[in-house]
């Protein structure tokens, strides 16, 4: 399930032959993720099972009535319309051809193309390089600095070390909100006061990363959009410098998004995805919305991996994307 994961291997493992968790450990560590993530999912599961349910229940005849009440039914649950489109596309031609599609038919090519949809080849995470830097970007209040905590505990879990950049410099409070958080988690953060310019922070940021020999550097940036030019230029020159100090440098740009705001995040991708190239996605609170089509719509359009999707305000509520369990907990 997580093979695009990677794993680091400890001085200790690297001497002695590798101990594999007992198939107990693996299983129940397995299902208790599996659980969190179905249970996050439930809201948008329980919208379309509600109404999806009731049309599939009988196993018959499609017709293109049939077709448009789904196609309805997926809408609401912010898949968007092209997304939509995308995913009926075969059964619809079949239906107008004339051809026998059953429901039960229909709902498999559904699951089908929604995991191809979703199954996008991505480089191991994190990135291999040493420091390997990674960029949290969005707009304000999606859940950056939360989950880049979440993604700094959870990398911990697997044995890297983390250091995270206060890059968002607006406003001290958000300086504050990650240094709280690295407390908590135990990891350091390298900061300037509030109002820094957040090239010098980045800059400062990853030569402290390189003289300590850090494995992965998590930049946390600011993202309000009333100041829109200045944002996008800034977030530029921060990829610039960071470039200058470590090489390939960011290594991985995720767009994080709040699957609450629905077809909004399309245009949030649009955005960002103008000012610097965006490697994947994560999408933050999964555990209060019906909408969590949107991942699907997001990652089809702008073909961007999903790494992991956040469910929930506490450290251990990410979950790493697994498609196939996003498809069957979205349409059992
Ligand atoms: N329910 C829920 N809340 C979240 C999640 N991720 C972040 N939040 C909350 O969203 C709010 C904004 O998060 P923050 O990290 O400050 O957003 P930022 O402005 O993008 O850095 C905070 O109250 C977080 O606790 C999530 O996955 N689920
Ligand atoms: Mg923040």
């Amino acid at each position: 399930m997580l093979k695009w994961f990677r794993r680091k291997k400890t001085e200790a493992e690297a001497e002695k032959p590798l101990e594999r968790p007992t198939e107990a450990e693996t299983s129940s560590s397995e299902i208790k993720l599996w659980q969190k993530f179905r249970q996050g999912l439930s809201k948008t599961r329980e919208r379309l099972k509600s109404s999806l349910g009731e049309l599939f229940e009988v196993d018959r005849l499609v017709d293109a009535a049939f077709l448009e009440e789904v196609e309805e039914i997926l809408i609401t649950a912010d898949l968007g319309i092209e997304t939509v489109n995308k995913l009926l596309e075969p059964s619809r031609k079949k239906v107008l051809l004339g051809e026998p599609l059953k429901t039960s038919e229909l709902r498999q090519g559904l699951k089908e193309e929604m995991l191809r949809m979703l199954s996008l080849e991505a480089p191991p995470f994190p990135p291999e390089a040493t420091p390997g830097v990674i960029f949290f970007i969005g707009v304000n209040g999606v859940g950056k600095t939360t989950t880049l905590a979440k993604v700094a505990w959870h990398l911990k879990g697997r044995g890297f070390s983390v250091l995270a950049v206060a890059a968002d410099t607006f406003r001290a409070a958000a300086i504050e909100q990650l240094e709280t958080w690295g407390k908590r988690v135990g990891f350091e953060v390298i900061k300037q006061a509030a109002g820094a310019d957040p090239g010098a922070v980045v800059y400062q940021g990853l030569q402290a990363a390189q003289a300590r020999g850090v494995d992965v550097v998590l930049v946390d940036t600011a993202g309000r959009l009333h100041t829109k030019y200045n944002l996008i230029e800034e977030l530029k020159k921060m990829v610039r410098v960071a470039g200058k100090v470590v090489s390939q440098a960011p290594h991985e740009n995720i767009l994080v998004l709040d699957a609450t705001t629905g077809q909004n995040a399309v245009n949030q991708a649009k955005l960002f995805g103008q000012a610097v190239k965006l490697d994947s996605l994560i999408i933050t609170k999964m555990d209060g919305t019906a909408k969590g089509g949107i991942a699907v719509t997001v990652a089809h359009l702008f073909k961007l991996p999903i790494r992991f999707i956040g469910l929930g305000e506490k450290m251990e509520d990410l979950a790493p994307f697994n498609p196939k369990a996003f498809v069957d907990a979205l349409l059992p």
